[in-house]
């Protein structure tokens, strides 16, 4: 595992965002502006919170296996493949984004290990110890979901339900679309919103917030139990951050 040296606001975020007045008019690039990234492609980073901070709501052993064995293996399987593919050095985002840049013979394993690194690498720093930060979205960012749910109750049931009726392994996103709207969306697998040609149009966007539902994210303390999982994920989610990247993709 690599030294790395993500600042706290996830770099992976830092995509530009074209001018508007307001999020309705909001135009959202969905690829970073520049690849000065690109030196820390591979490079996994550190979980900004010790593995135990999330208990008891996420285990510390969860952690471990999670960040440590499946998040590395992603890292290590997407190396592997974008050295069989003898890809140029490029953002692995905009890799993701559009995949037909990618050699038919590594198309899938980029789209599924490059999906895992980016997922994951957003994952970790949109979750933090309970009680550090807001309860919930406030602000600009509540405003805004109020708005589009009718209430932030409601936000949390259809993003629930996203992710438990998620079949098999995957995410659930709340996502700011490139019409600037919020909206909730789920992908199978390791895809995520900023694929375009895997995720339909309409659902294409910048994510703000995602929640892992693979069993891997919970099993060893929730068994097969992924509702009481997503039930108490809420209480880790890290509010500043995804406030952040609101107020990023409203520049
Ligand atoms: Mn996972």
């Amino acid at each position: 595992m690599q030294n790395c040296h993500y600042p706290k606001h996830n770099p992976l975020m830092n995509r530009r965002v074209f001018l508007s007045n307001t999020i309705s008019a909001a135009t959202v690039s969905l690829l970073p502006a520049t690849s000065s990234h690109a030196a820390i492609d591979l490079a996994q980073p550190a979980l900004p919170y010790a593995p135990e901070a999330l208990e008891p709501h996420i285990d510390a052993m969860t952690m471990n296996i999670h960040h440590g064995k499946h998040h590395a293996a992603y890292i290590k399987n997407l190396g592997d493949a974008l050295k069989a593919a003898n890809l140029p050095q490029k953002h692995v985002m905009e890799l993701i984004a559009d995949l037909s840049a990618v050699p038919e013979a590594q198309r899938t394993l980029v789209r599924n290990n490059g999906g895992g690194h980016v997922n994951h690498s957003w994952f970790w720093n949109w979750m933090a110890p309970a009680g550090s930060g807001p309860q919930g979205p406030e602000g600009k960012l509540g405003e805004a979901i109020q708005g589009t749910f009718g209430s932030i109750a409601d936000f949390k049931k259809v993003f629930a339900d996203a992710g438990t009726k998620r079949f098999g392994s995957g995410w659930a996103w709340l996502i700011i679309t490139k019409d600037g709207r919020l909206k909730v969306t789920s992908t199978p697998n390791q895809d995520n919103p900023l694929m375009k040609g895997i995720v339909a149009d309409e659902d294409l966007g910048t994510p703000l917030l995602g929640l892992d539902v693979w069993e891997h994210a919970y099993y060893l303390k929730y068994q097969n139990k992924r509702p009481d999982y997503i039930a108490a994920w809420w209480s880790v989610v890290n509010w500043n951050q995804v406030a952040k990247s609101f107020a990023s993709a409203q520049v």
